[in-house]
């Protein structure tokens, strides 16, 4: 296992809509693998192939809260949302590919959620709380969706302009 570097917004990778998986092989089931790794030690709840630099439809997440509780990581290959809820509910996101910038974005309470498990048999499943507004925040990378997207342009633009900041200062050292 391994972690991977994570691509940093602004990224033209980050921008494609991933392609669907047609086959789940040893190679994915090792990059599920370093994903998760990649997430826990980050530390994150998700992480979705696009942000490792693979245009794949792929995302993990675990967002068991409780340190002292089981944790649950989870594998969603092709994941579908197959259906929403009206009821909207609004959470302050982050994203791994745009370090230390939080926004509120408004999402569906409720989703259910259909995928591949890394086995080949397809799940369904409904996601509610934190673990609705991360499937969502992770299906949106595969759709080269990120959460600055939801902002107005003034906010997306001054965020963007951070980020590039700070890519020049790290090509630096
Ligand atoms: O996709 C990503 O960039 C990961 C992102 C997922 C996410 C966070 C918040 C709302 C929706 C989706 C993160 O994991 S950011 C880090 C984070 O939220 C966190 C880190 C440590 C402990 C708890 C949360
Ligand atoms: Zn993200």
């Amino acid at each position: 296992m391994s972690i991977k570097p994570i691509l940093i917004h602004p990224d033209p990778r980050l921008k494609k809509v991933a392609d669907p998986v047609s086959a789940i092989t040893p190679e994915l089931g090792r990059l599920a693998e370093d994903m998760l790794e990649t997430m826990y030690d980050a530390p994150g709840i998700g992480l979705a192939a696009p942000q490792v630099g693979v245009l794949s439809r792929l995302l993990v997440m675990d967002c068991v809260k409780d340190p002292e509780a089981a944790p649950r990581p989870m594998v969603l290959f092709n994941p579908q949302v197959t259906w929403s809820s009206e009821e909207r509910s609004v959470y302050e996101e982050g994203c791994l590919s745009i370090p230390e910038q939080y926004a509120e974005v408004e999402r569906p309470a409720v989703v259910r959620v259909k995928w591949l498990a890394l086995d080949g048999t397809e799940q369904e499943e409904e996601f509610s709380d934190l673990w609705a507004t991360c499937v969502q925040h992770e299906i949106d990378h595969l759709n080269g969706k990120l959460f600055i997207d939801y902002l107005k342009p003034m906010r997306r633009q001054m965020i963007t302009r951070k980020m590039q900041k700070l890519k020049r200062e790290k090509a630096r050292v």
